[in-house]
């Protein structure tokens, strides 16, 4: 049977991505899994359970990474698939978790079809790919690559003061294995697109290229609390100012550097946060990212002048905090290759293209040959309930999948 023969079965794909949103579901239609909590820990558990049905064999490792692996004609580094399921507060149903689904729905076919292939093949979710509960975001992936310790990931505090290492612990999930294992042949990971381009350019299949520059900082205003009627404008160290100031700031420089910089304001506490007290205290968080570093690198710049003049000017202290920092990844030029001729043999339509969202699959890109697959996102929306990708989309991106995974798989085991 040859490749062409090999198509996903769509409505078992569509009911196991129905089955994980009802883990976590909140009203809208959308998820609410944060990484390491009781909804993430039935997500997970639930995952693991499809993988052990497919007789898979699974391993979490030491920050909670889990990896199924289906055995090839040879032992050897797995071609690996995967993404995440963890989600934002306020997520929609195919963020990550498509990626991970159709690389299931990849091994039922071929257990279905009992294709062995020559390299194994692995699935794996990784832990806490948003970051949105603790920093940095592709935090289990990054350190599946080496590129942060179990210790310092476990010891990171997130926004409720709680650290990943209690809270990994707490569902169970802090494993065995030495992350990093199994090495991976290539990575190729199915993700929604999370923004408007394919939609617009009435485009099926996006192939990768790179990853955008991101950049996360923490800005922490001190001031001095006073009487919001009776003190003077020129009197005043006002916390909430400034923290709003900030927040103007990252837009205005934003559209000053145009192209594909961007800026997000995105979680802001005050203190006291009282209708008649000027706020001695706030905290804001600020995202830039852009497709160049040189430029990612003039909008962290400018911004760090333009809080300086503030604080002196406004007579407050401003302190910042790294919470992520991750230079613009370009994926390998063979995998967009592979993606980008799946699809025109599949005859989808297809486009190359860049990813506005961080993934975990550009982490995976320092040890290994990897690349995405993008379908479209209904509106461009997503990080919001209302997230949502046509059947026909999810369908022919977990075909596209399923090529570019056998054709890797194929390969002669210590050929290219
Ligand atoms: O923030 C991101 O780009 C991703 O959703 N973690
Ligand atoms: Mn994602
Ligand atoms: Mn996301």
């Amino acid at each position: 049977m040859g490749i062409e023969d090999l198509h996903i079965n769509r409505d078992r794909l569509l009911r196991r991505l129905d089955a994980l949103a009802e883990i976590g579901a909140i009203d809208g239609g959308g998820v609410c899994r944060l990484a390491l909590t009781e909804e993430d820990r039935l997500g997970r558990d639930q995952v693991t359970a499809w993988m052990r049905e497919l007789g898979m064999a699974v391993s979490v490792d030491r920050i909670g990474n889990v990896v199924g692996v289906r055995a090839g004609r040879r032992p050897g580094p797995p071609v690996m698939t995967g993404s995440h399921i963890d989600t934002v507060r306020t997520g929609g149903r195919y963020d990550g978790t498509l990626g991970v689904l159709a690389g299931l729905e990849v091994i039922e076919v071929l257990n279905e079809r009992n294709l062995e292939t020559e390299h194994p093949l692995a699935v794996a979710y990784f832990t806490n790919e948003e970051g949105s509960r603790f920093a940095p975001d592709m935090m289990g992936s990054l350190v599946y690559v080496g590129g942060m310790s179990v210790e310092e990931a476990r010891a990171t505090r997130g926004i409720d003061d709680s650290t990943v290492g209690e809270c990994l612990d707490a569902i169970g999930y802090a494993g065995e294995a030495d992350c990093g294992a199994p090495s991976v042949h290539a990575f190729v990971e199915l993700h929604i697109e999370q923004g408007p381009i394919l939609e617009q350019k009435g485009v099926t299949i996006g192939a990768v290229e790179q990853v955008q520059g991101i950049s996360w900082t923490e800005f922490t205003v001190a001031g001095v609390s006073n009487h919001a009627g009776t003190t003077p404008m020129p009197l005043r160290h006002d916390a909430g100012y400034a923290a709003a100031a900030i927040a103007c700031e990252v837009r205005n420089l934003a559209m000053r550097i145009g192209g594909n910089q961007v800026g997000t304001a995105g979680a802001l506490t005050i203190a006291p946060n009282l209708v008649n007290v000027v706020a001695n205290r706030a905290t804001l968080t600020v995202d830039l990212r852009n497709t160049e570093e040189e430029r990612l690198q003039r909008a962290e710049a400018e911004l760090a002048a333009f809080v300086d003049q503030l604080a002196k000017n406004e007579g407050v202290e401003i302190t910042s905090r790294r919470l992520a920092r991750f230079q613009p990844v370009e994926f390998d030029a063979g995998i967009v290759d592979r993606v980008e001729r799946a699809a025109r043999d599949l005859g989808l339509s297809v486009r190359r293209m860049p990813s506005g969202a961080g993934h975990d699959a550009q982490m995976l890109a320092r040890v290994c040959p990897a690349g995405m697959v993008f379908v479209p996102s209904a509106d461009g929306i997503s990080h919001n309930v209302r997230e949502y990708t046509e059947p026909d989309h999810l369908e022919a991106g977990a075909n596209v999948l399923l090529r570019v995974l056998v054709d890797l798989a194929q390969q002669p085991v210590g050929g290219g």
